[in-house]
């Protein structure tokens, strides 16, 4: 394969490059799919940035942690060992785990969390899906540090529907604290405040020359003049959705989230946490260097978020060393307001798949969802120390005024198959349960949710409508909704309520673009439509993992169809024990 080669020669020999080294383990050449077996060890390993080095947790030692290359067709086998203080467990983001839901990874979704000393094997095949997706971990806020890109490649003999990239490179945005993410989340949840925003956001794993000790280590991509190449974009932080521009260079989209999208041309992407989006990206500038930046998309108005700004550098191969003692100073790309919805709503309208597609029709299930935070008032008994969110409450987050509380002595998934009463309910309700203006000035009584963990039962092979609405309850917010064992159609978003006698008109049942995580826009809302033709307990929620940590999920049982291939799969004798 051809990628990656480009990331470990110095180009340029007078200037120091650090360089960016992805261990990567080449898919062979037979015409057969592959089974690929991995270890990955989930570890503290000293990491320094920002000037001060920590106990980062990380697989294998690696930060970001190793990419995973794979093609359409293939298994991966991949035995996750815990020798970190923390439980943990990891997810294959966007993988559809056909009938293995046991390795989908959620904790106390679909498995118990690894715990220090223990391991679990995930195993699954990736069926009809190409381009790029990632792993990360599922567990409290370890996916701050522990993740990575997960490349599925077209079948041998079958090509990109795009002319061949000269070469391919992913580019992981990451979130990054000066601080244990750990104890950063542990204390908002005892306060009840929220958590202190990040300190730096980082490409590959690098904050870039804007930030202090950090311009060493800079990431530099090359380039050839007059090449094109695959840039994988992958938004792996934690709790921001980013724009991203690269100085004087348009970027064309050609896929996101493992599927092809017809191409389109743009200057700027916004991209959501749990997002990818594939761009090209061609070499046409006079030989150079050029900023490749990103920074905060902020819809949620007054609240405190890191607003730094992450850099690499596109470096053409031919471009001229700067003499000693002077640097040649990238150019800068420009990049849209920290609250530009504008930019972001015309961004996510250019989506289209790239051609006519099969949209469920004759719909089963009408659901109608609201996303959106809330404030729990002071229980009894909690001491003032424990509410120190505004006027003395918690900020907590809930769908259809559920707050999701996850069981702690069994996975929801093994409750169901075992048949273990009293872990969970399925009456989510599937309409709110009070109608009111969502977007408008909601009434300080209807702030607080009720917690519960309350599943939305599916007939397999349903065919599901489900409106995402925003709520201006505390503050509205895009939300980056992810369903967790599903692609889906995004078939319309708009701003204000929902109107289903006239926001009808604006679904797209002809081209829609499929995706596994949709931006819900603030004060808005999306309509997406799948087939619930995969049995098990998905998790669906708010990819902002402070929102998560609130509450701001739920999870669908999708029961099983007629026979074996439309039925879950026993799950694996080496499942963890909670
Ligand atoms: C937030 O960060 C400040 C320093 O920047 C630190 O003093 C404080 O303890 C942190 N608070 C929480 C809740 O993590
Ligand atoms: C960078 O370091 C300087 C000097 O120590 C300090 O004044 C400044 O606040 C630091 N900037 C950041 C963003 O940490
Ligand atoms: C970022 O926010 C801080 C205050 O939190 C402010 O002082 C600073 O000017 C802001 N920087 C930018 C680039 O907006
Ligand atoms: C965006 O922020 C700018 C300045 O920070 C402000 O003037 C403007 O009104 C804001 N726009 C929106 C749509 O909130
Ligand atoms: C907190 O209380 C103040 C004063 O009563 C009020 O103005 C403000 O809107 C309240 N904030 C919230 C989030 O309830
Ligand atoms: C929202 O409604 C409350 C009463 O329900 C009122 O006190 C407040 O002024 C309203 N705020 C706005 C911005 O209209
Ligand atoms: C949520 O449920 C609680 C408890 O029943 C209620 O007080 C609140 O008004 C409800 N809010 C909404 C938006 O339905
Ligand atoms: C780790 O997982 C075990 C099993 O579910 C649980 O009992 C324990 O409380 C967890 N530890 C933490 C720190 O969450
Ligand atoms: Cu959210």
């Amino acid at each position: 394969m051809e990628s990656y080669d480009n990331v470990v020669k110095p180009w340029c020999s007078c200037i120091l490059l650090s360089l960016l080294l992805l261990f990567v383990s080449s898919p062979s050449c037979s015409a057969d799919p592959e089974t690929h077996y991995h270890e990955f060890v989930v570890q503290a390993t000293p990491v320094k940035r920002l000037c001060k080095t920590h106990n980062t947790i990380t697989v294998n030692g690696q930060f970001p942690g190793p990419t995973l290359e794979v093609r359409n067709g293939d298994t991966l086998v991949i035995r996750v060992i815990n020798r970190a203080r923390y439980n943990v467990t990891i997810h294959w983001h966007g993988v559809r785990q056909l009938r293995t839901a046991w390795a989908d990874g959620p904790e106390y979704v679909t498995q118990c969390p690894i715990q220090p000393g223990g391991s679990y094997t995930y195993r699954f095949t990736i069926q009809d899906q190409e381009g790029t997706l990632w792993w990360h971990a599922h567990s409290s806020w370890l996916r701050a540090t522990v993740y990575g890109a997960l490349i599925i490649y077209p079948r041998l003999g079958s090509s990109y529907p795009f002319t061949k990239p000269k070469r391919e490179t992913p580019v992981l945005l990451g979130e990054w604290w000066d601080d244990n993410p750990i104890d950063v989340i542990r204390r908002a949840t005892r306060t009840g405040a929220a958590p202190n925003v990040s300190d730096a956001y980082t490409i590959n794993g690098q904050p870039g020359d804007l930030y202090n000790c950090s311009s060493q280590d800079t990431v530099i991509i090359p380039v050839d003049s007059g090449e094109t190449n695959l840039l994988r974009v992958i938004n792996a932080a934690l709790n921001q959705e980013l724009f991203l521009a690269i100085g004087n260079h348009q970027l064309t989209v050609v896929a996101a989230d493992a599927s092809y999208k017809k191409p389109f041309t743009t200057s700027v992407l916004m991209l959501g946490p749990g997002q990818t989006t594939d761009v090209l990206i061609t070499a046409n500038q006079p030989p150079g260097r050029y900023y490749i930046a990103a920074r905060a998309y902020q819809s949620a108005q007054g609240a405190a978020f890191d607003n730094t700004t992450t850099t690499a550098i596109l470096e053409y191969k031919s471009a001229p060393c700067p003499k000693k003692g002077l640097t040649l100073q990238p150019v800068f790309p420009s990049l849209p307001a920290y609250n530009d919805t504008t930019t972001a709503t015309a961004f996510a309208a250019k989506f289209r798949s790239p051609s006519k597609v099969d949209i469920p029709t004759d719909i089963d299930e009408n659901l109608f969802f609201t996303v959106g935070l809330g404030l729990f008032n002071c229980p009894p008994g909690f001491s003032q120390s424990r509410c120190q969110g505004p006027n003395g409450t918690r900020f907590t987050a809930s769908m259809n005024n559920v707050s999701l509380v996850l069981p702690s002595s069994f996975s929801i998934l093994q409750a169901y198959q075992q048949g273990v009463p009293g872990v969970y309910t399925t009456d989510f309700p599937p309409v709110p349960p009070v109608q009111f203006d969502y977007t408008g000035n909601v009434s300080r009584a209807l702030w607080q949710p009720i917690s519960g963990t309350k599943l939305y039962k599916l007939k397999y092979g349903s065919k599901v409508q489900l409106v995402l609405q925003d709520t201006s309850i505390v503050t509205a917010e895009n939300h980056p909704i992810h369903i967790h064992g599903y692609d889906f159609y995004i078939i319309a978003e708009g701003f204000g309520n929902f109107n289903p006698q006239t926001d009808t008109a604006k679904f797209n049942l002809v081209d829609p673009p499929m995706r596994n995580t949709v931006a819900v826009p603030v004060n808005g809302w999306a309509v997406i439509r799948f087939v619930a033709d995969n049995p098990g307990v998905w998790l669906m929620h708010c990819h902002l993992d402070v929102h998560i940590t609130w509450g701001l999920a739920m999870a669908f049982l999708v029961e099983n169809g007629e026979g074996e291939l439309q039925s879950l799969q026993s799950p694996p004798a080496d499942l963890p024990p909670c």
